[in-house]
């Protein structure tokens, strides 16, 4: 690999005496052309777009979890497009500078008894406030796929409103994290420990973007709870790279 000559976007430095505009373009423009791509792309499901899974709640817990069926968030698959909701795309091993300012804490709730939302996106060493507007018993219990990071296993009290899980101890590394709780089983989430720039979550329609990339080959990694899909990429300055449909066979 050739030396590094990442431009993350950074303000152009000011000078003593005002430039052109039209050189103030032309440099931006040169920066974006030599350092940074996009990427695109969408997640799709190859086969029939199943119906929306619900679950039915037991009997003894209807009234705390406050309804009689919860929409489940593993296969959402939209019926015109057959794009997958929820999947979730890692650029792997991107190297770039600390973002300007530093990323904000991460949350996820838990309403109704289901993770709100589905999958959370933690920049590595950064905290996850675990919610409970459920005001009821709910347990925090992780699985790291990676097994980069400790899990954890913790019991939230009807009057806890929010548990700090500090991120030095429990995201440092780069993760894929399955969530579940143990008292409402139906449950479950994904974290992604990741630098937020270089990943995405797929919308409705299964589509993805990610721009700002600095440039360079990498491995792209597709997760979806039906399996996972790895490729080579090529990013380029000043250019996007399609890498068109991500396909998932529906599970047997
Ligand atoms: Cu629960």
């Amino acid at each position: 690999m050739g030396k590094d000559c990442y431009s993350r976007p950074h303000p152009i430095p000011q000078a003593p005496y005002p430039i052109p505009s039209f050189v103030v373009a032309l440099l931006a423009c040169t920066l974006a052309a030599a350092g940074e791509g996009t990427l695109k792309g969408a997640v799709k499901y190859d086969g029939d777009p199943p119906p929306p899974k619900i679950a039915q709640l037991p009997a003894d817990k209807k009234d705390e979890c406050h309804c009689d069926q919860q929409a489940t968030d593993e296969l959402v698959v939209d019926k015109k497009t057959k794009g997958i909701r929820w999947a979730i795309v890692r650029i792997m091993g991107v190297k770039a500078p600390p973002p300007e300012k530093p990323f904000a804490e991460a949350s996820i709730d838990q309403q109704g008894c289901r993770f709100v939302p589905h999958v959370v996106i933690i920049p590595p060493g950064t905290t996850l406030n675990v919610l409970n507007a459920d005001k009821i018993n709910h347990n925090f219990h992780t699985t790291p796929l990676d097994g980069a990071n400790p899990g954890v296993n913790r019991m939230m009290q009807p009057d806890e409103q929010k548990m700090p899980l500090k991120g030095s101890k429990f995201f440092a590394e780069s993760d894929l994290i399955k969530v579940q709780c143990d008292v409402h089983p139906w449950m479950s989430a994904f974290l992604v420990v990741h630098d937020p720039r270089f990943a995405a979550i797929t919308g409705e329609d299964g589509s993805f973007e990610i721009r700002n990339i600095p440039a360079g080959k990498y491995d792209l990694s597709v997760f979806h709870e039906l399996g996972e899909k790895k490729q080579n990429i090529e990013i380029k300055g000043g250019q996007t790279t399609e890498v068109g449909e991500v396909l998932f066979k529906p599970a047997k």
